[in-house]
């Protein structure tokens, strides 16, 4: 890696850097704060463009959702320069690297309460209704990225390479068999868009909560981590935050016992969610609960065929990271499930 000091001046920073510092827990791309003199501290980010192979549309789609959400007075990222090209990314043709301003005075939380949670959806439905009327059009920067037929695929193919050598395990193998009990019904959102009865629209497709910057009063001020924005169904934002904010424990907890599906955040998250999200065709709507169980699904199969495949995606922490990280949204899938009917009579009844 080049010396972040030097890739930071080639943007359109004002003042002088002090100290650079790691920022963030992303699992795909490198984050750091640039503590300035000078008004403002930026955010030094590079990219991970073996993950993200377009980067000029990845910053396309950025850039345009951005200027568009403040054209109507939202509060958005600010992407910065770089003084020679005047593209918001820099490049030696090997890595890539961007700037942005640091939102002082604003807090990330990893667990939400119903509370912080009706806050999220209200804002998660208001930044996809923002987005709904933006004149550009915008790509995929991960092609396919929460197309379930596709993640099924890469699962089966994974097996089939067992590029690792861990399909031996049998505990490896029972993940197997309970998975793909249910393979063909979590593909029924692709099926439905293929019979023209679900709509893509602007998606953020990382609603993790903790891609949410809150003030020190609880107020939302706005959503970051942006590379996913990309044309998606809706159920990638609403599925993609309960998966994390109404799981009991973090997604990487060993503690599977401990993993619980709450009740309480769905509630919460769902009446604000459908609050600003009034564009919602009834499909889209009665399919919530279905959002819900399939994002555990879609990311148990993604951390599965990762650690099948050798850990080549997600950062890892330990040798075993991906498998516990695929127990834990197995556990979370089922809870889920169990939950489904009760939270199909709530959005009823709302
Ligand atoms: C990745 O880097 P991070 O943590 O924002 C991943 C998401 C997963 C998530 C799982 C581009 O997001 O899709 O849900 O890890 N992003 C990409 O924690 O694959
Ligand atoms: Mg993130």
């Amino acid at each position: 890696m080049k010396d972040p000091r030097q890739i930071a001046s080639a943007f359109d920073i004002k003042g002088e850097i002090k100290e650079i510092k790691p920022l963030g827990n992303g699992l795909i791309n490198d984050t750091f704060r640039l503590y300035m003199d000078g008004p403002e501290d930026y955010v030094l980010q590079r990219i991970n463009n073996a993950i993200f192979q377009d980067v000029e549309l990845l910053q396309h789609n950025i850039e345009c959702a951005t200027s568009h959400i403040r054209k109507k007075g939202g509060m958005t990222l600010t992407f910065i320069p770089c003084k020679a090209t005047g593209k918001t990314y820099w490049t030696d043709g090997e890595t890539y690297w961007r700037v942005s301003v640091f939102i002082r005075d604003a807090f990330t939380f990893d667990t939400v309460n119903p509370e912080y949670s009706y806050y999220a959806g209200k804002a998660f439905g208001a930044f996809e209704a923002m987005l709904a009327d933006i004149p550009d059009t915008l790509g995929e920067t991960i092609p396919d990225f929460h197309n379930m037929e596709l993640r099924a695929r890469q699962l089966h193919d994974a097996v089939k390479a067992d590029k690792a050598g861990r399909m031996s395990n049998p505990e490896v193998q029972a993940i197997l068999k309970d998975l793909l009990v249910y393979e063909e019904e979590m593909c029924k959102a692709e099926r439905l868009y293929r019979e023209g009865k679900l709509p893509k629209r602007i998606c953020h497709c990382d609603t993790k909560v903790n891609n949410m910057l809150f003030d020190k009063d609880g107020n939302i001020l706005c959503v970051i981590d942006l590379d996913t924005l990309m044309p998606s169904f809706v159920f990638s934002d609403f599925g993609d935050f309960l998966r994390t904010g109404a799981n009991t424990v973090a997604e990487d907890d060993p503690a599977i016992e401990k993993v619980d599906f709450r009740m309480d955040i769905f509630e919460a998250f769902a009446k604000g969610y459908l609050e600003s999200a009034t564009f919602l065709t009834p499909i889209e709507k009665e399919n919530l609960p279905y959002a819900a169980c399939l994002f555990p699904y879609m990311q148990a199969v993604r951390f599965f065929a990762d650690y099948i495949n050798g850990d080549t995606y997600y950062k890892i922490k330990c040798p075993e990271h991906n498998l516990v990280r695929t127990r834990n949204q197995v556990a979370l899938f089922h809870s889920a499930m169990k939950k489904a009917a009760g939270m199909a009579a709530f959005i009823k009844s709302i």
